[in-house]
């Protein structure tokens, strides 16, 4: 017996802050009606992938800071992209600044079907600093965006449970282990990831390696397929890993961009593969033992602001 789903990642090359939300826009149509042409029924487009990365740049005017906020959803600028998901039977995850209308600021993703949201994540996992630093450039995560407070919902759409998260929540053993929980067979992630960490002197070759670990741990450990959707190459000066890949409940890497481009990878994923996981090493009823993971929800102590 097979449940086979073709799944979709659309990587995005750079936007440039000079390109509009209309431009980006329409890149994502056309990455969506490519993997429509592919037979693809879910597509995961990256974290903010409306605008560039803001929070690399200290912005004191708030009327500039807004500008890269989405105040609805869809938008105007958005709406072509639900209309196209509705035409062509594909559902999307989407990563977007959110400014809610009482003033909230959220890191967002949301999951269209038939073009309706049918879910909402807000990024818990914050990274990055929130006061001015002297570096390259900025990671303002922290002074820009609230920890979401919708914690870690799994959505049904086409017969799947479905999880989403954003960059720095797949380092988080947690983000898919509440998930998985709850059923999730399918996370969406879409992400950012600077080559170079303004924090300290990261080797510039573990951003991929470790994407790339936590990524088939975790899907591997949760019996669950990923989608892990990169923005990529050089935006505004930084350099950005990309890496988008498609990962099996073996831990596998079943699908891969090789550019850092705008890049759309499939793969016919067999949603019965999870099962003999799921049933067997982590079959989580049987072998779990909560009783010795307290530890985990204790809550933090001192928060502080230490660096990522
Ligand atoms: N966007 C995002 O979450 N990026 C982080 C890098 C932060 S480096 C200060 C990541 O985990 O990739």
């Amino acid at each position: 017996m097979s449940n086979k789903v073709k799944l979709a990642v659309a990587q995005l090359g750079p936007n440039q802050p000079d390109m509009s939300r209309a431009e980006n826009v329409n890149r994502l149509c056309d990455m969506m009606r490519e993997a429509a042409s592919a037979g693809a029924k879910i597509i995961t487009f990256p974290e903010l992938a409306l605008t560039a990365f803001f929070p690399r740049h200290w912005i004191e005017n708030e009327a500039e800071l807004n500008a890269y906020y989405e105040t609805s959803m869809p938008s105007p600028v958005t709406q072509q992209l639900f209309d196209l998901s509705r035409d062509l039977d594909v559902s999307f995850y989407l990563g977007y600044a959110e400014l809610t209308e009482d003033g909230h600021r959220f890191n967002t993703s949301i999951l269209v079907r038939a073009g309706e949201i049918i879910g909402k994540y807000r990024k818990i996992h914050l990274p990055g600093h929130s006061e001015y630093k002297k570096a390259p450039f900025q990671h303002l995560e922290k002074r820009y965006f609230e920890v979401g407070d919708l914690g870690l919902p799994v959505f049904e759409d086409r017969d799947l449970q479905i999880g989403m998260c954003l960059c720095n929540d797949r380092r988080w053993p947690e983000t898919f282990r509440v998930m998985s929980l709850q059923g999730a067979e399918l996370v969406m992630l879409g992400y950012n990831t600077p080559v170079h960490n303004i924090h300290w002197s990261e080797p510039e070759h573990l951003r991929m390696f470790h994407n790339r670990l936590v990524l088939q741990a975790a899907a591997y450990q949760n019996s669950l397929w990923l989608c892990a959707a990169a923005k990529a190459g050089t935006e505004d000066g930084s350099i950005l890993i990309g890496g988008s890949c498609i990962v099996a409940p073996t831990g596998e890497i079943v699908a891969q961009a090789t550019s850092v481009d705008d890049e759309v990878i499939t793969f016919d994923a067999d949603f019965e593969l999870g099962q003999g996981f799921r049933k067997n090493v982590f079959n989580f009823a049987a072998h779990r033992r909560p009783e010795f993971y307290g530890e985990i929800t204790r809550p933090v102590e001192a928060a502080g602001n230490g660096n990522h």
